[in-house]
């Protein structure tokens, strides 16, 4: 770590004359007592987490549990992604779209501005170089976040590339790397204690796609702080994906591997905490197929020289919900995080000092909750938050795939998209062909859930999982969508399947066991892939049976799966007004190609 001082620039371990001037801009508004430029090292870590041991803001777990690994707490109203304070800043409003917050890029700016001033004061000033996805890519995709955060500085360390190693990669590059400027908004008067978690009610995250920049102000949590993630990876790389021709996405990515040791990499997008993490570190029930991961959230997609789509994963490290995650739902998740230096961010705290969360084994009979009460098995509250994360490194997946750092990136097979729907979805249907798939991405639905604030349960149209990710207009996005597979070999593409693991029965119970039982899902749509299962040609798309489908050993009642697997027309039309409105929404920009696909489906349904 080399330290300078606000004034001085002469420390900076970098000549990049462009990183080296907005860094000196930046001190000189936020005015931080000192800078710091972030390494990424070993000694980094200890002093950091040290640090933010001793500030209240980490407890250090029980080393023989969790080796030299954290609990945190965070403010309680700072638990998650805030969609009404995401703004994309376009030049102009429609760029950003129907399904956007928009605002006047250089009003945000002078917004923010305000803000920005002196809100550092008291307060360490880090600068911290990334790359997300393999530093040897033939264009490595460079970052850089200034925060005010040491929490955001260790989770950097764990979710990105980062520090000493990428900073070379910053020498020849001028401007070309994405600025990010993140403040939790809490400045120190001299002498004023700090709180273990400080935040300001005043919350922005604003996007400007035209410039590459990311102003984060207010929040020190997962999402609204860690820039290089939804931020950079999602919302500023879509933007330079539709320019570029790419796909940047919210997209787990699975290797499975056949009794016939044929490798096939599935990529699969669904809206927050609806089981890509999960799905990513699936064990297969199987027999002889298995599963490795190579990412549980981002998926950066380009045609290969063969003309078929690649894949990589832009990230270094899972931020995963918490709750739910056990050593039946997701032994890989536990095998990761048992072996340590991991983050653990409003799950509760053991009195011998490891973390519990609901759904996990263990019954304890007195914790820690995340809102640092005494918390019994008779507690009226969760004892943690809904929206709890572990924050774990990737290359300690006991299943990671040994490809997953290979800048070529992995050729995609299958593209699954899925919601959280208690009706209507079945749980697997195949696209009739690339532009039907779209069409099924384009008017995808789910129940909200606990990963943004407000609104959970309620159902929305979220397209391919990217409502809250998207950088620029949803009707350009859609048709960005129909243009890659317009300009592609058809054989080549992946195929496109739409998935719902959480159809319902009507006491409520779902009707689909899940999990490690997906894989007789997956395993169906590489057959069809191969041309090898059966299906049914419905109004929505391609549907097995329940016996085109591998139950083998499975103890589930053949009536659940019919229903889990069901087409109902009347469901399906009581929908259609829903896309109507979804579509009116979209406006003008929606491409004709999706209003055909409606059409086309209304004529199937007979609606
Ligand atoms: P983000 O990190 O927010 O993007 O979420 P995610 O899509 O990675 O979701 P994750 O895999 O963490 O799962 C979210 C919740 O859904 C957890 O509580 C899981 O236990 C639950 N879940 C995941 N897969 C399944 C499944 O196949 N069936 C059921 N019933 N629940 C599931
Ligand atoms: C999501 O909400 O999709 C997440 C968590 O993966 S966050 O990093 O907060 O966006
Ligand atoms: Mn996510």
């Amino acid at each position: 770590m080399t330290a300078m001082t606000v004034s001085g620039i002469d420390g900076a371990p970098t000549a990049n004359a462009e990183l080296l001037s907005w860094v000196r801009e930046v001190a000189d508004l936020t005015t931080p007592d000192r800078v710091v430029w972030c390494d990424g090292s070993d000694a980094e870590w200890d002093r950091m987490t040290a640090q933010l041991v001793e500030a209240g803001t980490f407890v250090k777990l029980n080393e023989s549990k969790k080796p030299n690994s954290f609990w945190a707490a965070s403010d309680p109203d700072d638990v998650a992604r805030v969609e009404e304070r995401t703004f994309i800043c376009s030049a102009e409003r429609d760029g950003a779209g129907p399904t956007n917050n928009w605002m006047d890029p250089a009003e945000m700016k002078s917004t923010m501005t305000d803000l920005y001033r002196g809100c550092m004061r008291g307060r360490t000033m880090y600068v911290i170089p990334f790359c997300m996805g393999p530093t040897d890519a033939e264009i490595p995709m460079l970052g850089v976040e200034i925060t005010d955060s040491e929490y955001v500085v260790v989770s950097m360390r764990i979710m990105t590339r980062m520090g000493a190693s990428v900073l070379p990669l910053f020498a020849d590059r001028g401007g070309s790397f994405v600025k990010g400027l993140h403040s939790v908004g809490a400045p120190l008067e001299p002498g004023q204690e700090d709180v273990p978690w400080p935040c300001n009610d005043t919350k922005y995250i604003s996007h400007f796609p035209e410039t590459r920049e990311i102003w984060s102000f207010g929040s020190g949590y997962g999402g609204n702080a860690l820039l290089g993630k939804k931020c950079y990876a999602l919302r500023i790389a879509s933007a330079i994906a539709h320019d570029e021709g790419w796909l940047a996405e919210h997209m787990l990515i699975l290797k499975l591997i056949s009794p016939e040791e044929k490798a096939y990499y599935v990529a699969a997008a669904f809206p927050s905490a609806c089981g890509k993490t999960n799905l990513a570190m699936l064990q297969p029930t199987v027999p002889g197929w298995r599963a490795e991961t190579i990412g549980d959230d981002i998926a950066w997609m380009r045609f290969g020289e063969d003309g078929r789509l690649y894949a990589v994963n832009p990230e270094f490290g899972f931020f995963g919900v918490a709750p739910g995650t056990n050593w039946k739902t997701n032994p890989n998740a536990m095998r990761t995080i048992e072996k340590g230096n991991s983050l653990f961010t409003n799950v509760a705290l053991t009195d011998d000092g490891d973390v519990w969360w609901e759904g996990l084994e263990g019954e304890p009979q007195h914790l820690t909750s995340w809102l640092g009460e005494d918390w019994t098995p008779d507690s009226d509250k969760p004892a943690a938050h809904p929206n709890s994360r572990y924050t774990t490194p990737i290359a300690q997946c006991p299943v990671v795939a040994p490809e997953w750092n290979d800048p070529q990136g992995v050729p995609i097979s299958a593209i699954l998209f899925g919601g959280r729907r208690k009706t209507t979805v079945p749980l697997i249907t195949e696209s009739r062909d690339w532009q039907h798939g779209t069409f099924m991405g384009a008017t995808m639905s789910s129940e909200m859930t606990a990963a943004a604030k407000g609104g959970k349960g309620q159902v929305r149209r979220d397209p391919m999982a990217m409502l809250p990710f998207l950088g620029y207009n949803a009707g350009d996005y859609f048709q960005h969508w129909v243009n890659v597979g317009k300009g592609a070999d058809a054989d080549k593409l992946p195929r496109i399947f739409y998935v719902n693991w959480f159809r319902r029965g009507e006491d409520g119970r779902f009707l689909w066991p899940g999990f490690g039982e997906n894989s007789r899902v997956l395993k169906w749509a590489i057959e069809r892939i191969e041309g090898t299962a059966p299906a049914t040609e419905t109004a929505i798309g391609y549907v097995p049976a329940a016996d085109a489908l591998d139950l083998d050993g499975l103890d589930v009642p053949v009536a659940d799966i019919e229903a889990a697997l069901a087409v109902d027309t009347e469901e399906w039309k009581a929908e259609i007004p829903l896309i109507e409105e979804w579509f009116e929404k979209i406006g003008d920009r929606l491409p004709t190609s999706m209003r055909d696909e409606l059409e086309a489906l209304k004529l199937r349904l007979g609606a």
